[in-house]
């Protein structure tokens, strides 16, 4: 019984994914769906990604969260146009409510949506939101057994940011183990290891995000399984 509610939310879910996909096409946006643990720097990291390519590039984001708006009001303050989409205790962002985000935070004027997924590293790996590319945060302070103990998110990234770097000499973090998780489930998603609090590797995560846009490089829903 169970089982066959799921597979319905599933598949209504696909249909407005699959709508999702074609308003972006439609408005020649790119859209990056974050998915992380609780605190592992989502936020943190948009509010580096933003000031970095707001020069050249229209940014929308949508910052979903269980039960505040502290998030999008972080995002609000760098200037940009966002929507909280509050779950009311959901564990995972779903395409019809981005479907609605996007006409809320006004599509057709935007380049890039960042989409922040509630704070998961399980459920939200499992829903299509029709996103471009989805992208995988973990912090260090996680552990490096991550990627077998989860492997749906890290198979199914088509990049993987490792953050707060600047905290490594701190912890037990395995990086030659991490990788090798990693890479046992997932061998081509472009791995960035970044620290948000220096700023250091940010660079290079916001020229693959660029290249995603101009579609200058390879990347997709499945990557893991090519
Ligand atoms: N030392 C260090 N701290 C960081 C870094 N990135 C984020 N933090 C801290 O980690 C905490 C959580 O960061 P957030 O960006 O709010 O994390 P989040 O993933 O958006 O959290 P939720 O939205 O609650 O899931 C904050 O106290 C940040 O200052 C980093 O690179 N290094
Ligand atoms: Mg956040």
């Amino acid at each position: 019984m169970e089982i066959k509610v799921l597979h319905n939310i599933l598949e209504a879910n696909d249909r407005a994914a699959d709508e999702v996909r074609a308003t972006l096409a439609g408005a020649g946006a790119t859209a990056f769906n974050f998915i992380g643990g609780p605190g592992s720097g989502k936020t943190s990291l948009l509010e580096r990604v933003i000031p970095r390519v707001a020069d050249r590039l229209r940014v929308g984001v949508l910052e979903g969260d269980i039960a505040t708006t502290r998030d999008a009001e972080r995002i609000a303050a760098l200037g940009v146009p966002v929507v909280q989409l509050l779950t009311g205790g959901g564990c995972h962002l779903e395409a019809a409510f981005v479907a609605r985000g996007l006409t809320e935070v006004g599509l057709s004027g935007l380049d890039l949506v960042l989409i922040e997924n509630v704070g998961n590293i399980a459920c939200p790996a499992e829903f299509d939101l029709g996103e471009t590319a989805k992208v995988g945060v973990l912090s260090v302070t996680e552990g490096h057994d991550k990627p077998g103990k989860y492997p749906l998110l890290f198979h199914e990234v088509s990049a993987l940011v490792l953050g707060k770097i600047d905290l490594l000499p701190y912890t037990d973090f395995d990086m030659q183990a991490f990788e090798a998780d990693f890479r046992g489930l997932n061998a081509k998603a472009p791995f960035f290891p970044l620290s948000c609090r220096t700023g250091e590797g940010v660079a290079a995560f916001v020229v693959w995000m660029e290249q995603v846009h101009s579609r200058e490089t390879d990347f997709g829903r499945g990557y893991g399984q090519q």
